[in-house]
């Protein structure tokens, strides 16, 4: 008998682990109309040095398609910085990553698509690679 209890009281624990596991953490809101905020997404590094990974959101359609990306603390959910692209219709965040140490500073830096850039050919896209701790260009 007590060996067809315990499966059902771990079965139980499992379900109300699973519950607690899908408790919504938070929610992040676009602010623009058209900005497409969550078109990338992707977990990040400790980029705030608190212990807990981070987030990095895109919004591609921001001012026509220039597109921005947030990196978010994934305890608190703040905006911890913000990369804006320089170039109209650069589409910059059509993709999101983190990429690993590449600068060793300790911290995760970014991978941020931008396909319909053209600095140099009409829509030949790019791809940029920012710090992880600063959010400026590496
Ligand atoms: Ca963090
Ligand atoms: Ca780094």
């Amino acid at each position: 008998m007590t060996r067809c209890l315990l499966p059902t009281l771990a079965a139980r624990s499992l379900t109300c682990a699973a519950a607690q596991a899908q408790a919504l953490q938070h929610s992040f809101i676009g602010q623009g109309v058209q900005d497409h905020f969550g078109y990338a997404v992707a977990g990040g590094g400790d980029h705030d040095l608190d212990g807990h990974d981070g987030l990095i959101v895109s919004a591609v359609f921001y001012l026509t398609q220039e597109g921005y990306v947030r990196v978010l603390s994934g305890r608190t959910g703040e905006v911890l910085y913000a990369i804006e692209s320089e170039h109209r219709t650069a589409g910059f965040g059509s993709d999101v990553s983190g990429l690993g140490d590449v600068n060793s500073d300790g911290v995760e830096d970014l991978l941020i698509g931008a396909c319909w850039d053209s600095v140099d050919v009409h829509y030949a896209g790019a791809v940029h690679v920012y710090s992880g701790r600063s959010g400026q260009p590496l």
